[in-house]
Protein backbone atom coordinates (compact mmCIF):
# COMPACT_ATOMS: atom_id res chain seq x y z
CA UNK A 1 0.00 0.00 0.00
CA UNK A 2 1.51 2.97 -0.91
CA UNK A 3 2.08 5.82 1.90
CA UNK A 4 0.14 8.91 3.49
CA UNK A 5 2.42 11.42 3.09
CA UNK A 6 1.21 14.83 3.86
CA UNK A 7 2.36 18.38 4.36
CA UNK A 8 0.81 20.58 6.78
CA UNK A 9 1.38 23.97 5.36
CA UNK A 10 0.66 27.70 7.19
CA UNK A 11 1.48 30.82 8.31
CA UNK A 12 2.90 30.76 11.80
CA UNK A 13 -0.16 30.17 14.24
CA UNK A 14 -2.36 28.69 11.70
CA UNK A 15 -2.56 25.46 13.40
CA UNK A 16 -0.62 23.15 12.02
CA UNK A 17 0.62 21.88 15.60
CA UNK A 18 -2.65 21.52 16.70
CA UNK A 19 -4.02 19.99 13.83
CA UNK A 20 -1.01 17.11 12.92
CA UNK A 21 -2.29 15.72 16.34
CA UNK A 22 -5.38 14.81 15.88
CA UNK A 23 -4.33 13.50 11.92
CA UNK A 24 -2.06 11.30 13.00
CA UNK A 25 -4.09 9.69 15.78
CA UNK A 26 -6.98 8.93 13.01
CA UNK A 27 -4.62 8.14 10.28
CA UNK A 28 -1.79 6.13 12.52
CA UNK A 29 0.88 8.71 10.83
CA UNK A 30 4.09 9.27 11.91
CA UNK A 31 4.36 13.40 12.70
CA UNK A 32 7.70 14.99 11.88
CA UNK A 33 7.65 18.91 13.35
CA UNK A 34 10.76 20.71 12.49
CA UNK A 35 9.97 23.48 15.08
CA UNK A 36 8.99 21.02 18.04
CA UNK A 37 12.95 18.89 16.81
CA UNK A 38 14.48 22.33 17.12
CA UNK A 39 12.96 23.22 20.45
CA UNK A 40 14.42 19.93 21.07
CA UNK A 41 17.50 20.45 20.74
CA UNK A 42 16.96 24.18 22.48
CA UNK A 43 15.47 22.10 25.31
CA UNK A 44 18.83 19.66 25.67
CA UNK A 45 21.08 22.64 24.99
CA UNK A 46 22.60 21.08 22.44
CA UNK A 47 25.25 23.53 19.71
CA UNK A 48 22.46 23.04 17.55
CA UNK A 49 20.18 24.20 19.80
CA UNK A 50 22.12 27.40 20.59
CA UNK A 51 22.45 28.04 17.33
CA UNK A 52 18.92 27.67 16.26
CA UNK A 53 17.51 29.31 19.24
CA UNK A 54 19.22 32.93 18.18
CA UNK A 55 17.13 32.56 15.09
CA UNK A 56 14.28 31.70 16.58
CA UNK A 57 14.30 34.52 18.76
CA UNK A 58 14.35 37.00 16.37
CA UNK A 59 11.78 35.15 14.17
CA UNK A 60 13.84 34.45 11.57
CA UNK A 61 14.45 30.65 10.21
CA UNK A 62 16.96 28.06 10.61
CA UNK A 63 19.20 27.29 8.03
CA UNK A 64 18.16 24.74 5.28
CA UNK A 65 20.95 22.33 5.89
CA UNK A 66 19.91 21.71 9.46
CA UNK A 67 16.09 21.06 8.80
CA UNK A 68 17.06 19.07 6.25
CA UNK A 69 19.57 16.85 7.89
CA UNK A 70 16.52 16.60 11.08
CA UNK A 71 14.41 15.45 8.77
CA UNK A 72 16.13 12.80 7.05
CA UNK A 73 16.82 11.02 10.47
CA UNK A 74 13.83 10.88 11.46
CA UNK A 75 12.68 9.48 8.22
CA UNK A 76 15.21 6.67 8.33
CA UNK A 77 14.24 6.43 12.21
CA UNK A 78 10.80 5.15 11.11
CA UNK A 79 11.10 3.29 7.67
CA UNK A 80 8.25 1.20 8.65
CA UNK A 81 5.62 4.07 9.37
CA UNK A 82 2.38 3.96 7.42
CA UNK A 83 2.75 7.79 6.32
CA UNK A 84 4.08 11.27 7.85
CA UNK A 85 2.87 14.65 8.37
CA UNK A 86 4.96 16.84 7.56
CA UNK A 87 4.05 20.04 9.60
CA UNK A 88 6.26 23.48 9.14
CA UNK A 89 8.33 21.55 6.90
CA UNK A 90 9.34 22.63 4.18
CA UNK A 91 9.59 26.15 4.86
CA UNK A 92 11.69 27.02 1.51
CA UNK A 93 12.34 25.71 -1.91
CA UNK A 94 15.20 24.00 -0.98
CA UNK A 95 13.82 22.17 1.49
CA UNK A 96 10.89 21.59 -0.91
CA UNK A 97 13.57 19.90 -3.30
CA UNK A 98 15.37 18.30 -0.60
CA UNK A 99 12.35 16.40 0.67
CA UNK A 100 10.84 15.44 -2.87
CA UNK A 101 14.17 13.99 -3.31
CA UNK A 102 14.59 12.39 -0.67
CA UNK A 103 10.89 10.77 -1.17
CA UNK A 104 11.03 10.03 -4.82
CA UNK A 105 14.29 7.92 -3.96
CA UNK A 106 11.76 5.55 -2.37
CA UNK A 107 8.70 5.96 -4.48
CA UNK A 108 7.10 7.31 -1.49
CA UNK A 109 5.43 11.28 -3.12
CA UNK A 110 3.76 14.00 -1.13
CA UNK A 111 0.15 13.04 -1.75
CA UNK A 112 -1.32 16.32 -1.08
CA UNK A 113 0.06 19.79 0.69
CA UNK A 114 -2.49 21.19 2.75
CA UNK A 115 -2.57 24.90 3.18
CA UNK A 116 -4.38 26.74 6.23
CA UNK A 117 -5.42 30.03 5.93
CA UNK A 118 -5.80 32.64 8.12
CA UNK A 119 -5.69 36.37 8.45
CA UNK A 120 -2.67 37.79 10.47
CA UNK A 121 -4.56 40.16 12.82
CA UNK A 122 -5.42 36.65 13.67
CA UNK A 123 -2.69 34.77 13.92
CA UNK A 124 -0.91 37.47 16.07
CA UNK A 125 -3.68 37.33 18.91
CA UNK A 126 -3.41 33.41 18.41
CA UNK A 127 0.04 33.75 19.25
CA UNK A 128 0.08 36.19 21.62
CA UNK A 129 -2.26 33.98 23.36
CA UNK A 130 -0.09 31.14 23.28
CA UNK A 131 3.06 33.27 24.13
CA UNK A 132 1.27 34.46 27.77
CA UNK A 133 0.96 30.71 28.75
CA UNK A 134 3.54 28.74 27.08
CA UNK A 135 7.25 29.78 28.30
CA UNK A 136 7.97 30.35 24.22
CA UNK A 137 9.85 33.35 23.98
CA UNK A 138 9.07 33.48 20.05
CA UNK A 139 5.38 34.19 20.76
CA UNK A 140 6.02 36.61 23.32
CA UNK A 141 7.28 39.79 20.87
CA UNK A 142 4.85 40.85 18.76
CA UNK A 143 7.25 42.34 16.69
CA UNK A 144 8.99 39.00 16.40
CA UNK A 145 5.64 37.24 15.47
CA UNK A 146 4.76 39.77 12.82
CA UNK A 147 9.09 38.98 11.24
CA UNK A 148 8.05 35.46 11.18
CA UNK A 149 4.98 36.10 9.36
CA UNK A 150 7.12 38.12 6.78
CA UNK A 151 9.43 35.49 6.70
CA UNK A 152 6.78 32.99 5.69
CA UNK A 153 5.61 35.96 2.89
CA UNK A 154 8.55 35.60 1.80
CA UNK A 155 10.44 32.46 2.05
CA UNK A 156 8.02 29.94 2.48
CA UNK A 157 4.46 31.14 0.71
CA UNK A 158 5.65 31.09 -2.85
CA UNK A 159 5.86 26.92 -2.41
CA UNK A 160 2.20 26.95 -2.74
CA UNK A 161 3.17 27.13 -6.40
CA UNK A 162 5.67 24.52 -5.86
CA UNK A 163 2.99 22.16 -4.85
CA UNK A 164 0.26 23.54 -7.27
CA UNK A 165 2.33 22.88 -10.30
CA UNK A 166 2.82 19.34 -8.96
CA UNK A 167 -1.42 19.36 -8.40
CA UNK A 168 -1.18 18.57 -4.84
CA UNK A 169 -1.85 22.11 -3.53
CA UNK A 170 -4.89 22.18 -1.73
CA UNK A 171 -6.11 25.25 0.61
CA UNK A 172 -8.01 24.48 3.62
CA UNK A 173 -10.15 27.95 5.79
CA UNK A 174 -8.29 27.73 8.65
CA UNK A 175 -10.21 30.30 10.84
CA UNK A 176 -13.01 28.15 13.12
CA UNK A 177 -13.06 25.59 16.06
CA UNK A 178 -10.57 23.28 15.89
CA UNK A 179 -12.75 20.58 15.46
CA UNK A 180 -14.28 22.32 12.50
CA UNK A 181 -10.87 22.48 10.70
CA UNK A 182 -9.92 18.71 11.34
CA UNK A 183 -13.51 18.30 9.72
CA UNK A 184 -12.22 20.05 6.61
CA UNK A 185 -9.10 18.59 6.32
CA UNK A 186 -10.54 15.04 6.89
CA UNK A 187 -12.92 15.53 4.32
CA UNK A 188 -10.38 16.83 1.94
CA UNK A 189 -7.85 13.56 2.69
CA UNK A 190 -11.02 11.91 1.52
P1 LIG B 1 6.80 26.06 14.39
O1 LIG B 1 7.07 25.34 15.63
O2 LIG B 1 6.64 25.29 13.12
O3 LIG B 1 5.46 26.76 14.78
P2 LIG B 1 4.48 27.84 14.31
O4 LIG B 1 4.62 28.10 12.85
O5 LIG B 1 4.72 28.97 15.25
O6 LIG B 1 2.96 27.36 14.64
P3 LIG B 1 1.78 26.35 14.17
O7 LIG B 1 1.16 26.67 12.85
O8 LIG B 1 2.24 24.92 14.36
O9 LIG B 1 0.66 26.74 15.18
P4 LIG B 1 -0.04 25.96 16.34
O10 LIG B 1 -0.85 24.80 15.89
O11 LIG B 1 0.98 25.66 17.37
O12 LIG B 1 7.95 27.17 14.08
C1 LIG B 1 8.67 27.90 15.07
C2 LIG B 1 10.01 28.44 14.54
O13 LIG B 1 10.93 27.33 14.29
C3 LIG B 1 10.01 29.19 13.19
O14 LIG B 1 9.69 30.57 13.34
C4 LIG B 1 11.48 28.96 12.68
O15 LIG B 1 12.38 29.86 13.30
C5 LIG B 1 11.80 27.56 13.17
N1 LIG B 1 11.55 26.53 12.13
C6 LIG B 1 10.65 25.52 12.23
N2 LIG B 1 10.65 24.75 11.11
C7 LIG B 1 11.58 25.29 10.27
C8 LIG B 1 12.02 24.97 8.95
N3 LIG B 1 11.49 23.95 8.25
N4 LIG B 1 12.99 25.76 8.37
C9 LIG B 1 13.53 26.79 9.05
N5 LIG B 1 13.14 27.16 10.30
C10 LIG B 1 12.18 26.42 10.92
O16 LIG B 1 -1.10 27.05 16.88
C11 LIG B 1 -0.72 28.29 17.40
C12 LIG B 1 -1.71 28.75 18.49
O17 LIG B 1 -3.02 28.91 17.94
C13 LIG B 1 -1.87 27.76 19.66
O18 LIG B 1 -1.93 28.48 20.85
C14 LIG B 1 -3.18 27.07 19.36
O19 LIG B 1 -3.83 26.61 20.53
C15 LIG B 1 -3.98 28.18 18.68
N6 LIG B 1 -4.97 27.65 17.72
C16 LIG B 1 -4.79 26.60 16.86
N7 LIG B 1 -5.93 26.40 16.13
C17 LIG B 1 -6.82 27.35 16.54
C18 LIG B 1 -8.17 27.68 16.16
N8 LIG B 1 -8.83 26.99 15.23
N9 LIG B 1 -8.77 28.74 16.77
C19 LIG B 1 -8.12 29.44 17.72
N10 LIG B 1 -6.85 29.19 18.14
C20 LIG B 1 -6.21 28.15 17.56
Amino acid sequence: MSKLNFVLFGPPGAGKGTQSTFLIERYGLIHLSTGDLLRAEIKAETELGLQAQELMDKGELVGDAIVIGMIRNMMEAHLDAKGFIFDGFPRTRAQAEALDEMLSAKNEPIVAMFALEVPEEELVKRLLGRGATSGRSDDRDEAVIRNRIREYEKKTAPLKDFYSDQGKFKSIDGVGTMAQITERLVKAIG
